[in-house]
Formats: C-alpha cells, sequence, structure tokens
C-alpha cells in the first residue's frame, strides 16, 4: 500500500562526495527524520544509477523511509523502489502510472496551478513547487512565488512541497501556505552535520504548522 510522509523530503546529490561518504550522508539524514528519500542523479550511467540505488535502498528499508527515484522509472523498476519522481520534461506522469500501477509514489513537478491540475489528473500522489529560492544544486528551474504555491496547494487535494534553496533560516515564507513538507537538497547534503540539519530543518518546519 501507498503510505508515504512528505514532511521531511531530501533529495541527494551524490557530486563531490566518495561513495562511502554519500552513504553515510544518506543514513545521517535519515536518522535525522527524513521521511522521503529521492535518489537524484544526472551524471551516472544506468548501470552506475542502479548499483547506487541498491546501496541506498538498503538503507531506507532500515528507517522504513520510501525510496523515490528521480526521473528514471526503469532504475525504479530494477531496484523495486517505492516511486518516482518526474519534470516536465521526463516521462508524463499518466503513462508512468500505466507502466508502475497503483501501488508506486509518483510525485510531478509543478510550476503552475495549470501543471498541477494536470499531474494531479494524470495520477500524480504529490507535487514539488518552486525554486522558491535561488539555488545552487545543479537544475533547470526557475523562481514560484509563495502566492503561487499557496495556489497549488488550494487546486489539488494532494501533498504539495516546497523546493529551492530552503534551509532552516528562510522557511518562514512557508507559514500558512498548507503544503506539506519541504524538499531540501544542499541544506542537508553539505551540511557539517547532516543529521543535526534534518533535526533542525525538520522542527522549524514543523513549529511553522
Ligand atoms: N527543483 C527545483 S529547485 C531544485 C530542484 C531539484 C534544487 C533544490 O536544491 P536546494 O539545494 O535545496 O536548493
Ligand atoms: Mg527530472
Amino acid at each position: 500500500m501507498k503510505n508515504f510522509d512528505t514532511t521531511l523530503y531530501f533529495i541527494t546529490d551524490s557530486t563531490g562526495f566518495s561513495e562511502e561518504e554519500f552513504l553515510c550522508r544518506v543514513e545521517q539524514a535519515l536518522k535525522g527524520g527524513a521521511t522521503l528519500l529521492q535518489l537524484r542523479e544526472k551524471d551516472k550511467t544506468t548501470r552506475e544509477y542502479i548499483s547506487l540505488a541498491e546501496k541506498v535502498h538498503e538503507i531506507t528499508k532500515k528507517y522504513n523511509v520510501p525510496l523515490i527515484i528521480d526521473d528514471r522509472i526503469d532504475v525504479a523498476m530494477a531496484v523495486d523502489a517505492e516511486g518516482v519522481h518526474l519534470g516536465q520534461s521526463d516521462m508524463p506522469v499518466d503513462t508512468a502510472r500505466r507502466i508502475l500501477g497503483d501501488d508506486k509514489i509518483i510525485g510531478a513537478t509543478a510550476k503552475t496551478v495549470p501543471q498541477a491540475l494536470e499531474a494531479y489528473r494524470n495520477g500524480a500522489d504529490n507535487l514539488g513547487v518552486g525554486a522558491i529560492y535561488p539555488t545552487t544544486t545543479k537544475v533547470k528551474t526557475v523562481l514560484t512565488s509563495v502566492d503561487t504555491l499557496k495556489s497549488i496547494v488550494k487546486a489539488v487535494p494532494i501533498p504539495v512541497n516546497a523546493i529551492g534553496g530552503l534551509n532552516k533560516d528562510n522557511m518562514s515564507v512557508l507559514k500558512d501556505t498548507g503544503i506539506s513538507g519541504v524538499c531540501v537538497v544542499s541544506a542537508i547534503m553539505k551540511a557539517d552535520n547532516p543529521q543535526k540539519a534534518s533535526e533542525e530543518i525538520k522542527e522549524k518546519f514543523l513549529s511553522l504548522k
């Protein structure tokens, strides 16, 4: 059954880390309370992506946290991940749903209300909306206003999560938006102490609710 909590949605970026260091940081983030984990790799071969996903899945299973694979339905299927996340240029949500079935979690990126409605109607289970702030993470994106974020929350009945440049010190703008969670890459990935960073970000987000 599909059961997921997007409160602290940690998205990984292995750039610049040895595999050992990367896996250690993943585990620390889970110890610190990440509720959902997305493996996001842009430069790996398919074989490398699958190999890393298998290792990450072993860790996420220990913490009972669903593993989401960015972009790659094939990689998600290869490691029996709990879901995928699809951007606007990735496989359409309805196609992915047909391939993966009803039990897998499908998340989609939406920057406008029409994109959000389309993703929801096509079977998305949750949405990532942003970038709320400029980001240092490698991504093609534009800023999304907090007003648009609020409109998207009102428009769809599925969990909406904010993303982009978010850290424990700048999340107050998310108060009263009605979002379900925050998606964070660098504020956890590059933290001196990913466990502590996860704990603090989660605590801060929950205090806004
Ligand atoms: N989509 C919009 S912003 C972003 C993605 C994948 C990156 C967010 O990374 P960070 O480091 O939390 O700003
Ligand atoms: Mg993508």
